[in-house]
């Protein structure tokens, strides 16, 4: 019987005959007639025995030849599952021992790896500790563990975390799904900057110059104005920032999302944090993504499995000027401009403040200022140095910013001008004429999926949430 997934033997009767094929994790020659090899998967192993002797007559130059395998190999075994000599304790190593019959070598590893495996389990260390030697485990640092990420990705608590990415994106689909949103395809391509000039890739495109996409947003919009009515994306977003910060990558994921406005813009904030808690609640309760949590926290990252809800799932709101009072009354130096930004430091204190008055790690502020806000991001008729946009945090950083956006196409071509944007310009005629040929009240939000796993888990980087991750000094792998 062939055994796809270690963690199935658990289930098969004792002294079934299985075929593995699985990594060799460890050796040990114990004599000249028995040797012991470690084989596993993911978070699961089991121990090979080959024995002198048997049905199969293994021969002494075989147990030699086991005892020697070089880790990291993948071998193909056949042999009968037995009850262990001593009572296992640890859930990660199944119940019964593989005594072998039989074994090949699928793919041979070489004697030295640049890191090891076991190296790479635990969070990476901060810049302080450096590569910290603890109990004889060298702690890799994460540049060590990107340079090499074939292998740190098979340390069990690395690949949980970019499973867990997969939840994410598998969550927000079903979500979008059943709220009958279609999944459309942008280019990713574009003649003009939709988020400003300065975070733009430019590339040559033949006789002409064209730019990475810095986000979705011009064709989400003009799939509004195409009567889409419900549209999200999920795909590369780049940015020319030349940034080296923890939660900033040249390029990440975008989870994009529009639609139509009956009443109120209200209505796309309420979907969107209906949607965050949705991912949220089902990250924690779903028993395939609870395993890849529990994988992680038994790595002893700190903060997974501790992220805090709402009570009651009813999402925390509150308004860009009562999150600066919030922080001015707790003694932060918020200057008397309305209008200034909040620094990341402040951010991050607005989260412990929201977390010890609302019991929530996830909130949302609303009503930005129009000068923080993009050309397209509607005025608050209300108040005219206000927008009707909202960022997303969680554990006091930001996932995502939305907005309801301008459909009138006069009031777009004087909201660009006053930002120094000619709406005639080739590169944004054809998004401003969309308005022009009319379009539905909209809004939607564009959210960070790397974040949305860095802060969900309490990653200290946004690269460790990332398979592959850009930023200005890395290309490769
Ligand atoms: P967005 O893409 O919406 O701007 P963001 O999280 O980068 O998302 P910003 O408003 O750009 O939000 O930045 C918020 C804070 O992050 C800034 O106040 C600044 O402290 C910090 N920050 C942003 N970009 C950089 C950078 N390139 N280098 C260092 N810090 C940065
Ligand atoms: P914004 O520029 O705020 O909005 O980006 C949306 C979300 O994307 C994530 N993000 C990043 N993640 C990693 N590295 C980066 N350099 C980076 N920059 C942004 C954040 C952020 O909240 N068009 C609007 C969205 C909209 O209004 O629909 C936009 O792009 O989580």
């Amino acid at each position: 019987r062939y055994i796809e997934d270690l963690g199935d033997l658990n289930a098969v009767e004792e002294e079934t005959k299985v075929t593995i094929e699985a990594r060799v994790y460890s050796t040990r020659k114990q004599s000249a007639k028995l040797s012991f090899l470690v084989i596993g998967e993911g978070d699961h192993t089991i121990q090979a025995v080959v024995a002198e002797g048997g049905e199969q007559k293994i021969s002494r130059q075989m147990i030699k030849w086991c005892g020697g395998i070089n880790t990291e190999s993948i071998v193909r075994i056949t042999g009968l599952v037995k009850k262990p000599f001593e009572e296992i304790k640890s859930t990660s190593i199944t119940k019964y021992e593989l005594h072998v019959q039989e074994i090949f070598m699928v793919s041979e590893a070489p004697e030295q790896l640049p890191i090891q495996r076991k190296d790479c389990n635990q969070p990476p260390p901060t810049e302080e500790e450096g590569n910290a030697e603890k109990e004889g485990l060298i702690n890799v640092s994460l540049k060590g563990r990107l340079d090499n990420r074939v292998i740190s990705l098979r340390a069990s608590a690395q690949q949980a975390i970019i499973e867990l990415q997969s939840e994410v994106s598998f969550l927000f689909a079903e979500y979008m799904r059943k709220h009958k949103f279609k999944w459309i395809q942008p280019s990713y391509l574009a003649g003009a900057a939709t988020e400003g000039g300065a975070g733009v890739f430019e590339i040559k495109y033949f006789e002409t110059k064209a730019y990475l996409t810095q986000s979705p947003q011009f064709f989400k919009q003009m799939a509004i104005a195409g009567d889409m009515k419900r549209v999200c994306i999920n795909g590369p977003v780049f940015r020319a920032e030349n940034s080296n910060t923890k939660r900033h990558l040249t390029e990440f994921t975008g989870l994009d999302f529009e639609m139509t406005i009956q009443n109120h813009y209200h209505e796309v904030l309420s979907f969107g944090e209906q949607l965050m808690i949705f991912i949220i609640r089902a990250l924690q309760t779903r028993p395939e993504c609870q395993h890849l949590v529990n994988i992680i926290k038994k790595a002893g990252y700190p903060e997974a499995g501790d992220f805090q809800l709402p009570p009651g799932d009813e999402a925390v709101r509150i308004t860009f000027a009562e999150a600066k009072k919030m922080l001015k009354e707790s003694g932060y130096d918020i200057g008397e401009d309305e209008m200034e930004d909040i620094d990341t430091a402040q951010e991050k204190a607005l989260g412990a403040l929201i977390l010890s008055k609302h019991h929530t790690d996830f909130y949302t502020i609303d009503k930005y200022p129009r000068t923080l806000r993009p050309f397209y991001t509607h005025p608050d008729p209300t108040n005219p140095l206000l927008t009707n946009s909202y960022d997303f945090f969680m554990r006091g950083q930001e996932i995502m910013s939305g907005a309801q956006r301008i459909h009138n196409y006069d009031l777009l071509c004087q909201n660009m001008r006053e930002k120094g944007l000619d709406p005639l310009a080739e590169g944004f005629r054809h998004y401003t004429d969309a308005f022009r040929y009319g379009c539905a009240p909209h809004g939607g939000g564009g959210l960070g999926l790397n974040r949305i796993v860095q802060f969900f888990l309490g990653l200290r980087d946004v690269r460790e949430a990332t398979l592959f991750p850009r930023d200005p000094g890395r290309l490769a792998p």
